[in-house]
C-alpha cells in the first residue's frame, strides 16, 4: 500500500507541475484584415517579434491569427499593437495609418495584384 501511495504522490506532483506550466502558455485568436500570402508573412512576423510569443499563424480564409504566448511576458493587446503597426487592423486595435498607406493596394483589399509573386494577391 505504501508503494501505491508513493506512485500516486509522484503522479500528482507531475500533474500539478504540468498544469502550472500550462498557466503561462495562453492561446488566443484575433481577427486581422490581411489578404494574401505576403500579408500573412508580415502579420506573423510582426506578432512573433513580440517577446513571449511562441507561435503565430494567420489564416487567409478565416482572417484569424492564432497565437500561443507566455502571458507573463505579453498579452493580446501588445501583440495586436505590433500587428497594427505594420498596417493591419488587429482585434481591437486599428491599423497604423502610415504603415497601411504603404501597403500594396491589393493588400488593402482594393484589388490589383503584386508583380509576379505567387505569394502575393492574385485574385
Ligand atoms: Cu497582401
Amino acid at each position: 500500500m505504501k508503494k501505491a501511495f508513493r506512485v500516486i504522490t509522484v503522479a500528482a506532483f507531475i500533474f500539478a507541475a504540468m498544469s502550472f506550466a500550462n498557466v503561462e502558455a495562453k492561446d488566443a485568436k484575433i481577427k486581422v484584415n490581411g489578404v494574401c500570402g505576403m500579408c500573412k508573412t508580415k502579420i506573423e512576423k510582426a506578432a512573433k517579434s513580440v517577446k513571449g510569443v511562441k507561435t503565430a499563424v494567420w489564416n487567409a480564409n478565416t482572417k484569424e491569427l492564432t497565437l500561443d504566448y507566455n502571458e507573463k511576458l505579453t498579452n493580446v493587446k501588445k501583440i495586436s499593437q505590433a500587428v497594427a503597426k505594420v498596417g493591419y487592423d488587429a482585434g481591437e486595435i486599428k491599423a497604423d495609418k502610415d504603415a497601411r498607406a504603404k501597403l500594396p493596394a491589393c493588400c488593402k483589399g482594393e484589388g490589383g495584384s503584386h508583380h509576379g509573386t505567387d505569394k502575393g494577391c492574385s485574385k
